[in-house]
């Protein structure tokens, strides 16, 4: 028998709007309606009244196949989930706005492109490649780099990477490659990570993925934040002006924040610590107003420039350095705000190369040629029907839409007349002729001379794998060299195969011989003659613009800064560094041992961010330590404070302590430096150390390749 429970009532969550809730006999809890529209209802429309209890024969008796308000909710859940994406399954996406700051008239009558100081509605997701729609947020992987632009002319969907090229040449190779990265076949293992046996298998035997994987292996691939990325649209573009005169374009985005990364160590404990780190840094920022934003660039090459280049503008394993034809500015794009539902916006998303406005178009790239064709083809059994693109996130908003096509599965218009069919004298006959073609207006295809034989051949002028891998490697500076070549070792030495080993290490040394014999060495391995190369590689001058270490501008804007903090602290050293790092734009969390925060030495409430062993010091890119004798004397005992410390040391963070920290740095193994900096007066030392990762400790705390 049912218990009856006294009637209780609870402060509902919204107080003035709904009367306070009732406990029923079951001890259930009722929150009831105040106004019919407040109400909750089947899908249909029919009120519930009572949404806590199915209907059952008796009260322990067993439920009603009559019930359709059970049934009806129970059938919805069954079926919320859809087929994630094939790659690009886990992503985090933002609304936003693009401002064209520079005109390209002279190269396109795109308008998005043409009409300075418009703003156009946007649509941006970032993802990792490898993962499914549940892994975490911080595997060494490409990141996607999807913007959709709700452009006047109908959607623009430019759906890029954080990396400028890319590992095949021709799209009969993708399905290989996205299997050979993913979980293995027959054990499902291992997500997110290209360190396994077959993804180096196929690598290995792919020489054109060479330059790619020296990108992968790079710090890129471990980004600090969604916000602080580069992005490439890879695949070369046309533009087309009002004349049909064609030019080629490649496009670019790069962060206000700079372009910065996190280390391998740091990126593998941050997925413990919190898989939702970049979804959550994101939404984050936007709600708190600090609004990422990116430069919007092209690089513009009319075909006598393309031909001049010393390899094949149609070819995605190449980038063209930015040294040998620049970048030019023309936009930016700002993301300001979170989407309201991910299922609905982030996941419904559905991202096409083939939405370009007029002005906009392809080039004869083979790899992007058969993009043209998957990622419609994907949404019918992702999204599940041809209407996919009357879901609102991914409506043309920016215009009407309108032709006659008809019916399909969840047809959400009801269009009228009869002209579904042209042409058609309807019109004629003073009845609606439905829409017409616009040839002056709409889009063309650039009316580019083609002819040839028949073949599946790979063109001579794709040849060269090794020359830009080589120019990629050699314009790194030394930490950064350092980083790709150990983590070359790191992901061969989880590749079980010998023989493939061998052969990554002969082509490497195609690249160049350092890199080879470090590797080599990191292996314990031989170092095998060079692989024979389809063209011999050339050299080429370093692009400094290919670096990321020294890009990132000399401030703590868009960081994120931890102050471990324990009971009798001195609160005002946590508020002189909360003003300073506050003042250059960071974000400041305190840490405590428990969450109901600390009391200062002044008697003061102290509130807490984290709890310090649910909020490590991977989260940060700066620590404090602003600790009472008492308090430290405590954490000296606690592995997860002597972590806090160790790791911001190991990750190259700078430190700042009190002089009461003291015996903490010592049981974490800190070294003084530079980097570790007293916090007895002013803190502008440590803001200084805290603006970059202190390199030089580097040598001190890690073996590198
Ligand atoms: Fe994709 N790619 N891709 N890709 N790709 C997909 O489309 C594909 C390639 C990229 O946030 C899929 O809607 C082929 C290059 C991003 O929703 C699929 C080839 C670049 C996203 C697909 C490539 C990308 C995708 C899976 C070789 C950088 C996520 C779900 C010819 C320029 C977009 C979907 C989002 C997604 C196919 C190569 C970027 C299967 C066949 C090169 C950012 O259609």
């Amino acid at each position: 028998m049912a218990k009856t429970k006294p009637a209780v009532s609870r402060a509902p969550a919204t107080a003035k709007a709904a009367p306070a809730p009732t406990v029923g006999a079951g001890g259930e809890l009722h929150q009831t309606a105040a106004a019919p529209e407040a109400r909750i209802t089947t899908n249909h429309g029919v009120p519930i009244s009572d949404d806590q209890n199915a209907l059952k024969a008796g009260p322990r008796g067993p439920a009603l196949l009559e019930d359709f308000v059970l049934r009806e909710k129970i059938q919805h859940f069954d079926h919320e989930r859809i087929p994630e994406r094939i790659v690009h399954a886990r992503g985090s996406a933002a609304h936003g706005y693009f401002e064209l700051t520079k005109s390209l008239s002279r190269y396109t009558r795109a308008r998005i492109l043409t009409e300075v100081g418009k703003r156009t509605e946007l649509f941006t997701r970032f993802s990792t490649v490898a993962g499914g729609a549940g892994s975490v947020d911080t595997p060494r992987d490409v990141r996607g780099f999807a913007v959709k632009f709700y452009t006047v002319e109908g959607n623009w969907d430019l759906v890029g990477n954080n990396i400028p090229v890319f590992f095949i040449q021709d799209a009969i190779k993708f399905p290989d490659l996205i299997h050979a990265v993913k979980m293995e076949a027959d054990r499902g293992y291992p997500q997110a990570a290209s360190a396994h046996d077959t993804f180096w298998d196929f690598i290995g035997l792919m020489p054109e993925a060479t330059h790619m994987i020296m990108w992968a292996m790079s710090d890129r691939t471990l980004p600090r934040s969604l916000r602080m990325m580069e992005g490439f649209g890879v695949n070369t573009f046309r533009l087309l002006n009002d004349k049909d005169e064609a030019h080629f374009v490649k496009f670019h985005w790069r962060p206000k924040l700079g372009t910065q990364s996190t280390g391998w160590d740091e990126a593998v404990k941050i997925a413990g610590a919190d898989p939702d780190f970049h979804r959550r840094d994101l939404h984050e920022a936007i709600a708190s107003g600090a609004f990422p934003e990116w430069e919007f660039g092209v690089q513009v090459l009319s075909q006598d420039e393309a031909d001049a280049l010393p390899f094949d503008i149609l070819d995605a394993t190449k980038l063209i350095p930015e040294e040998l034809h620049p970048i030019e500015v023309v936009g930016r794009m700002v993301l300001d705000r979170n989407p309201d539902n991910f299922f609905a916006e982030t996941e419904q998303a559905a991202f096409l190369p083939t939405n370009v406005p007029p002005g906009i178009d392809f080039s004869e790239d083979p790899l992007l040629q058969g993009r043209l064709f998957s990622y419609q083809d994907t949404q019918l059994s992702r999204l599940g029907s041809v209407n996919f693109h009357q879901l609102p996130i991914n409506q043309a908003k920016g215009c009407p839409f309108q032709n006659l096509q008809r019916d399909g599965h969840m047809q959400m218009q009801v269009p009228k007349g009869r002209a579904n069919y042209e042409p058609n004298s309807l019109a004629e006959a003073g009845e609606d002729g439905g829409p017409r073609e616009d040839p002056k207006g709409g889009f063309r295809t650039a009316p580019v001379a083609t002819d040839g034989t028949k073949v599946r051949l790979r063109a001579e002028s794709f040849a060269d794998h090794y020359s830009q891998a080589r120019l990629f490697f050699r314009s790194q500076t030394a930490i950064e060299q350092a980083h790709l070549a150990s983590a070359l070792v790191f992901e061969l030495s989880k590749c079980s195969f010998e023989h493939v080993r061998a052969r990554i290490l002969a082509n490497l040394q195609n690249v160049d011989a350092d890199l080879s014999q470090r590797v080599a060495a990191g292996l314990n391995a031989e170092l095998p003659a060079a692989s024979t190369p389809a063209a011999e590689p050339f050299d080429m001058d370093a692009s400094p613009a290919l670096r990321i270490v020294g890009k990132s501008p000399p401030s703590l804007m868009g960081r994120a800064v931890g102050i471990l903090v324990t009971d009798g602290a001195d609160g005002r050293v946590v508020a002189a560094v909360r003003k300073a790092a506050e003042a250059e734009g960071a974000s400041v969390k305190i840490v405590a041992p428990r969450i109901g925060g600390v009391t200062l030495a002044d008697g003061k409430a102290l509130a807490a961010d984290g709890q310090l062993a649910g909020t490590p010091s991977v989260l940060f890119d700066a620590v404090a330590l602003v600790v009472s004798d008492d308090g430290c004397a405590q954490l000296v005992n606690d592995s997860a404070a002597i972590d806090f410390v160790h790791n911001a040391f190991v990750h190259l963070k700078a430190i700042g302590f009190t002089a009461t920290a003291q015996p903490l740095l010592d049981k974490a193994g800190v070294a003084p430096d530079d980097g570790v900096v007293a916090l007895g007066g002013p803190v502008a030392g440590w803001v200084a150390a805290a603006r970059t990762r202190q390199w030089d400790r580097e040598p001190t705390v890690r073996i590198l390749a």
